[in-house]
């Protein structure tokens, strides 16, 4: 007699309501204490008064907004998505699937021609198309590079560009991420991974970019007025991200956490789509080099502290990133023995 396997049960889950750090960067003295315990104890913060101005911002938005509502088969003229490229709920290539659409573009000029790709993305004006995320790729990058710098400065390390200059690096490996989750609805996709009634407001949300921690060094978030964005600091337990367009989410990725040897934590995080708005969001992965080596600088090792990960190069943890499912967790398996 064969005997059937009980289905695994679901995880039970919460959504619980926590206040999260906000940087105000104007505020250069105090930032860089503050910056250092949002990484040590959420892995994440918003930052205001960022500089990054809006007509650098907005340009970008509507681009992907328009690029979104096309019809599927002009949006597939810029995919499919090896490593660049437009992708519908795929996500990576180990059968992860979500409801959301994206393009995925190499951030890095001297690596990836954006005005190649720009072609099958922009038939009406692929030169502005490629100007314009240009420019917001430039200056996310230097938000993320003051960012890093501010970290070696709370951290007090003797080199204040211990962790900008592999992102500055002209082999950069750095990614620009546009998304785009469209409104579930009242009755949802059937096909989606998880549904889940929305408890406040009444209709349906779904999973759209499932749980998972980002590979590279840090994230650098806006999105539209849509809410969607929760971080977990606990197994279960969902904090949600207020939307904010006129702000950044920062997050601290995998390699951060390595560099830091541990001190700073890589936030596990994921988004739902929205019952009633489509919601949009503009990501700059910053990366090292595919040949950079990922150790600590001298100051985050010490005899109470010895090192947590062994050295690794970024391609090394590509690679292994992209053979594991999205919601894995990859750093443990740099552990030093
Ligand atoms: C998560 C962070 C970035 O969006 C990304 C994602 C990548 C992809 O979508 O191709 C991955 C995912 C991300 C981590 C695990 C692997 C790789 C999908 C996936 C299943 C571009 C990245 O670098 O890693």
């Amino acid at each position: 007699m064969v005997v059937p396997t009980p289905a695994p049960r679901a995880r039970p889950e919460k959504i619980q309501a926590v206040e999260l750090p906000v940087i105000d960067l104007s505020r250069r003295y105090e930032a860089p204490g503050l910056i250092v315990a949002a990484c040590e104890t959420h892995g994440f913060f918003k930052v205001i008064n960022h500089g990054v101005p809006q007509e650098i911002i907005a340009p970008v938005e509507e681009q992907s907004l328009r690029f979104f509502n096309k019809p599927s088969s002009e949006k597939l003229k810029a995919g499919p998505m090896n490593p660049f490229g437009y992708g519908s709920k795929n996500i990576g290539f180990n059968g992860d699937i979500g409801e959301v659409e994206y393009l995925l573009l190499g951030a890095n000029p001297n690596l990836f021609d954006i005005s190649q790709r720009a072609k099958n993305i922009s038939d009406d004006d692929p030169a502005k198309f490629s100007y314009e995320v240009s420019e917001y790729i430039t200056a996310v990058r230097d938000l993320a590079c003051d960012i890093l710098e501010m970290m070696a400065e709370g951290l007090s390390l003797a080199n204040a560009s211990a962790f900008s200059e592999i992102i500055r690096a002209v082999d950069g490996d750095s990614v620009l991420r546009l998304n785009y989750y469209p409104r579930t609805g009242c009755a949802g996709d059937p096909r989606s991974p998880v549904l889940f009634r929305n408890k406040r407001r009444e209709g349906v949300s779904a999973v759209g970019f499932g749980e998972h921690s980002d590979p590279q060094m840090l994230t650098v978030l806006r999105s539209n007025g849509v809410d969607g964005l929760q971080i977990s600091l606990e197994d279960g337990v969902w904090i949600p991200v207020p939307s904010d367009p006129s702000a950044f989410w920062v997050n601290v990725g995998d390699t951060l956490q390595a560099m830091t040897n541990g001190r700073f934590m890589s936030v596990r995080h994921r988004a739902v789509t929205n019952p009633h708005e489509s919601r949009m969001s503009m990501v700059y992965f910053a990366a090292p080099p595919l040949h950079a080596q990922i150790m600590s600088p001298p100051e985050m090792v010490t005899p109470q502290r010895p090192a947590l990960y062994r050295p690794f190069t970024w391609a090394e943890y590509k690679s292994t990133t992209y053979s594991l499912r999205l919601g894995d967790t990859r750093l443990n398996l740099f552990k030093t023995a």
